[in-house]
């Protein structure tokens, strides 16, 4: 009976605790978290970066992607009083500069983002389909690219026409973030997935942090049942019962193991997690997929230059011209700066792939002198004044998230994100070890939504394995 029935999930991120709660609401009581970090949360991580406890940062997770019923995380939040009042982010405003000091007319890039917003959904729409044919557009880079360049000279007059590709240089970084990587690596038929619910349908915890949603999930489940500092070092899963043994060399038999750790945890540490390893085609399936790096910049300032109600300041790169992964110009890859909602003194950007990796090695002093030196540079004003604190965050070094989240690259397909997620069976056909996690959902991958409604699923799985 479920009261028997020992569980233990490995991860407390946000799939291995919505698991342990669907668990416990359906009246499993023997579950147990192990989790490798002194903390919960994995990948959704608020800290706070200022001079109070309540001026705060994320340094993963930030936005809901999608607002609606169909998004496990939108519903959470709504039910536990997050959302109140519901804040939208909005792509398509902000500032546009060039690196000449250039302030691009709102007119222009209000027009611009539409435009790239729409190519952007028709391939949304033809990836789905499976209608892209022409073979130059295999690759996201040259799909946009092609486009938008066609689009400049025919949408607008030929006096704003460089502004406006300025504007859709903008857009070619910003895409990146959908798969933690570069356009030149992702294949156009393989686009869909991410934008399932749309853009411009991101909203953000307005009361507290994303973190709070972890930090209750948790609240639900008994207090002895989370492990923290426990890094599991090996899965015997082959004999009847299943021996999960720890770092510390603690061992705990189960029935069941959930195991959510990070796809880019997987392919570095698999072969030995697993005992006996993994079938050929997860194996082979984990390195299928890809897994990307988004890094973020912090830049917190005493007394914030920007005057109220501004602060997005989107750079529109003319010399769009970099070599793929190259490090040295890597500072050609943020975005721009934002001002997050949830703390007023700072400005926060991004970079992402090879890029963003590449800053993990830089220290704050020279992120700072390049950063205002940019800021300068495309706000044509000397006089902005240095940050007082810089913060970069790590995540393709960090040795438990390895990297920031999976996404589809040239080799990758719907059926592959199936190998993975597929659980490993005993010889009497009952799923033993069970995958949960963003990079486990057929079509939410890399999202927390993915992650949550991922955990959720294998849960149901046992659920339903004990209700028969
Ligand atoms: C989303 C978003 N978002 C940004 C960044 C990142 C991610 N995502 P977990 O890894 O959480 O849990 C596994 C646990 O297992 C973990 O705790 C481990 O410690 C543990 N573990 C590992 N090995 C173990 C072992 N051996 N033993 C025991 N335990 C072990 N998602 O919905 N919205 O906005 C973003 C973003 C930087 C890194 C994101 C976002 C992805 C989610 O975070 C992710 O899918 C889930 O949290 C994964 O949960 P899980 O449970 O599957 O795994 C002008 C202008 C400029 C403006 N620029 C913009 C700047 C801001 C950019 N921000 C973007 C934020 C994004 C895109």
């Amino acid at each position: 009976s479920k009261e028997d029935v020992k569980i233990v999930i490995v991860g407390a991120g946000i799939a291995g605790l919505s698991a342990a709660k669907h668990l416990h609401d359906a009246g499993f009581n023997n579950v147990t978290i192990l989790e490798a970090t002194s903390r919960i949360g994995g990948r959704i991580h608020t800290i706070p970066f200022g001079k109070t406890e309540s001026e705060i940062i994320e340094l993963g997770a930030q936005w809901i992607h999608g607002e609606g019923e169909e998004n496990s995380v939108y519903t959470f939040a709504m039910d536990h009083d997050l959302l109140n009042p519901l804040i939208r982010w909005n792509w398509r405003t902000g500032k546009f500069y060039n690196e000449s000091g250039h302030a691009i007319s709102e007119e222009i890039s209000m027009k611009a983002m539409n435009l790239a917003f729409e190519v952007e959904e028709t391939l949304d729409e033809e990836s789905r389909t499976k209608n892209i044919l022409a073979d130059e557009d295999l690759y996201l880079y040259g799909y946009f690219d092609r486009r938008f360049e066609k689009l400049a000279s025919t949408e607008f007059p030929k006096d704003d026409e460089d502004n406006a590709k300025d504007c859709f240089n903008y857009f070619l970084n910003y895409l990146r973030f959908d798969n933690g990587n570069d356009l030149r690596l992702q294949f156009s038929q393989n686009f869909g997935g991410y934008f399932a619910v749309g853009e411009n349908k991101d909203v953000c915890i307005s009361n507290g942090g994303f973190q709070t949603i972890t930090d209750i999930l948790a609240s639900y489940l008994p207090k002895d049942s989370i492990h923290l500092d426990s890094p599991v070092s090996s899965i015997k899963w082959s004999t009847p019962e299943i021996k999960v043994v720890c770092g510390s060399g603690a061992e705990f038999s189960a029935d069941h193991v959930i195991v959510t750790v990070s796809l880019g945890y997987l392919q570095k540490h698999h072969e030995h997690l697993f005992e006996p390893s993994l079938p050929l085609n997860k194996s082979q399936a984990l390195h299928q997929i890809g897994y990307g790096t988004v890094n973020k910049i912090f830049l917190y300032y005493d007394e914030p230059f920007w005057t109220k109600g501004q602060g997005t300041i989107r750079f529109a790169w003319t010399d769009k011209n970099r070599d793929i992964n190259s490090a040295d110009e890597w500072y050609k890859a943020i975005d721009g700066f934002d001002k997050p909602h949830n703390n007023a003194h700072v400005l926060v950007g991004s970079v992402v792939g090879e890029e963003g990796k590449y800053i993990e090695s830089l220290d704050k002093e020279e992120v700072s002198r390049v950063c205002t030196q940019q800021i300068r540079m495309f706000l044509n004003d000397d006089s902005i004044p240095a940050p007082r604190d810089v913060l970069v965050t790590k995540w393709n070094s960090d040795k438990w998230s390895c990297g920031s989240y999976s996404y589809m690259k040239q080799e990758s397909s719907e059926s592959r994100r199936n190998d993975l997620a597929q659980p490993l069976y005993n010889d009497d056909n009952k799923p033993v070890v069970l995958f949960a996690g963003e990079a486990y959902h057929k079509t939410r991958y890399s999202t927390t939504d993915g992650a949550r409604s991922s955990g959720i699923d294998q849960a149901q799985i046992l659920t339903n394995l004990y209700s028969s």
